[in-house]
């Protein structure tokens, strides 16, 4: 069960943060009103929301998942692998110190984003991607088998991110998509299949009893409650814009 969750209020730069999509130029008024939605649904899943202010210092805060991994018992602050993201987990740490004695660090060379890393019960599974290089996996993987969990290291091919096209949702099971369908790391897991024009709705988050996903992605909807899965649909058009999902928008512990 989660407790808490950090988020952060994207602030006005947030349309000149990163991108790789040609979707569009955000639109600020939709983006506060989607995040505000957000914060919304994740108390209704039952957790307690910190909700840091927005910092136009940093247009692609607001994805605060790639500035540390939280779990029960540690907290990890990550090595963000984009220039113009690196600084954002100055304004994390504390945050993150108010919950946790027991923090470790990712340090140069090494670089990782949270939203490389999946978290399945004891285990991890770390993305090796255009920000998370194969020192800062290392780094995380010491660290957390030094905390009794395994760990797993995996190139991407496509993804943006490792949690760009994938997701643990309990009960052994994993909703996937694109390179992780058929993936060797995930075979003792049931799967949830995404198909490609649905990709984007396996960057989904599990907070409690419910899983909250993408509008507009009814079959990945009719998939998970045909498991007995509670949903909330959550519009994420201006995120998406930005190379952002669900599970990158929050820290949850
Ligand atoms: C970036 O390029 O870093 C942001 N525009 C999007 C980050 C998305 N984060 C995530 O998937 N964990």
């Amino acid at each position: 069960m989660f407790k808490n969750v950090i988020v952060k209020t994207p602030g006005n730069s947030f349309v000149n943060g990163l991108t790789t999509s040609d979707l569009g130029k955000p639109i600020l008024e939709k983006l506060f009103e989607q995040h505000e939605r957000y914060v919304e649904a994740l108390k209704k899943c039952g957790v307690e929301v910190t909700q840091l202010d927005a910092d136009e210092a940093f247009p692609d805060a607001t994805f605060v998942e790639d500035t540390a991994v939280l779990t029960s018992e540690f907290a990890i602050i990550t090595n963000p692998g984009a220039e113009a993201r690196n600084q954002e987990i100055e304004a994390i740490e504390p945050a993150v110190k108010k919950f946790y004695d027991k923090l470790y660090y990712i340090e140069g060379p090494g670089t990782l984003d949270g939203g490389d890393v999946l978290q399945a019960e004891k285990k991890f599974y770390v993305g090796i991607s255009a920000r998370t290089n194969e020192e800062g996996a290392r780094q995380f993987k010491e660290i957390v088998e030094k905390e009794g969990y395994e760990a797993t290291i995996i190139p991407l091919q496509d993804f943006f991110h490792l949690k760009t096209g994938i997701a643990y949702v309990g009960q052994n099971r994993m909703v996937v998509a694109g390179e992780f369908i058929d993936h060797p790391a995930f075979e003792s897991y049931e799967k949830i299949v995404i198909p490609q024009q649905d990709e984007y709705s396996a960057n989904c988050i599990q907070v409690n009893d419910t899983i909250i996903i993408p509008a507009g992605y009814p079959d990945t909807n009719r998939k998970l409650n045909d498991l007995g899965y509670q949903t909330i649909e959550l519009e994420m058009s201006e995120f998406r814009k930005h190379d952002g999902g669900l599970s990158c928008l929050s820290l949850r512990f």
